[in-house]
């Protein structure tokens, strides 16, 4: 079984090496997708042996992992397995995700509400809630952490999903692609990492309300 991970990455030059070191023990094949980083994004993880594609401009979480979805499966990738590049992912839970796929799932989300938030502040809980409530509403699938990067795809799921949305509305999209192509979804628990870092980077209110009103026209027109 070949296993990718793929890491969306926009302008995390101070983490992607460490999150490559940890991963790369876990998989076959690390794909960077470079979102138009300014700093060394691209450089660093081509130095810790990643496949590096960028993108000329800044696109968006969703097209990045369009992009990846496409390189993986033109590299005849079984599993693909996406963290985020700000440290935020434990890549030594990795396992844990290919183990639901061989045991039947196409699609694994992991969970934070699954190990109690642990270490999440309060008010990314209520955004985090706020998500999965969204993505229930517009698209009648719940599930516990609807805005979680850390998951796995089988082929079979790469070959379904269509990503049509470019930038954070692609999490509560890929949740209704899996309702809409009826794909076997699997959560699994994960630690989440809230380092100083990753919160004064993360997604601000302003990008959750500008998601919410993406995710509205998407349901609308779709
Ligand atoms: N490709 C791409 N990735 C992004 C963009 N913004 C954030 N990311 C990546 O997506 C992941 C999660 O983003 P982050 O801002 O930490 O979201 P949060 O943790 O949910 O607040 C990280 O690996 C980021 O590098 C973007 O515009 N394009
Ligand atoms: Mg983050």
């Amino acid at each position: 079984m070949k296993i990718a991970a793929l890491i969306p990455a926009y302008n995390e030059a101070q983490t992607i090496a460490e999150v490559l070191e940890h991963t790369r023990p876990h998989v076959d094949v690390m794909l960077v997708v470079d979102d138009g980083s300014s700093d060394r994004t691209a450089e660093i993880a081509h130095a810790q042996g990643a496949l590096v594609v960028s993108h000329v401009i800044n696109r968006g979480l969703g097209a990045a992992i369009g992009t990846g979805f496409a390189a993986a499966k033109k590299m005849n990738v079984d599993v693909v397995i996406t963290l985020d590049a700000d440290g935020q992912h434990d890549a030594n839970e990795i396992p844990v995700f290919v183990k639901a796929i061989q045991n039947g799932a196409d699609m694994v989300i992991g969970s934070r509400m699954l190990t109690g938030f642990k270490g999440m502040p309060w008010y990314r809980r209520v955004a985090q809630l706020l998500g999965n409530v969204v993505t229930l509403v517009l698209f009648g699938a719940w599930v516990t952490d609807s805005q979680s990067g850390f998951r796995a795809f089988n082929r079979y799921a790469l070959d379904k999903i269509e990503i049509k949305t470019n930038r954070m509305e692609v999490s509560s999209e890929l949740v209704s692609e899996a309702k809409r192509n009826q794909l076997a979804l699997k959560e699994v628990p994960i630690k989440a990492i809230y380092t100083e870092y990753s919160l004064s980077k993360g997604q601000s209110f302003f990008v959750g309300v500008k998601t919410l009103v993406k995710l509205v026209l998407r349901r609308i027109t779709q």
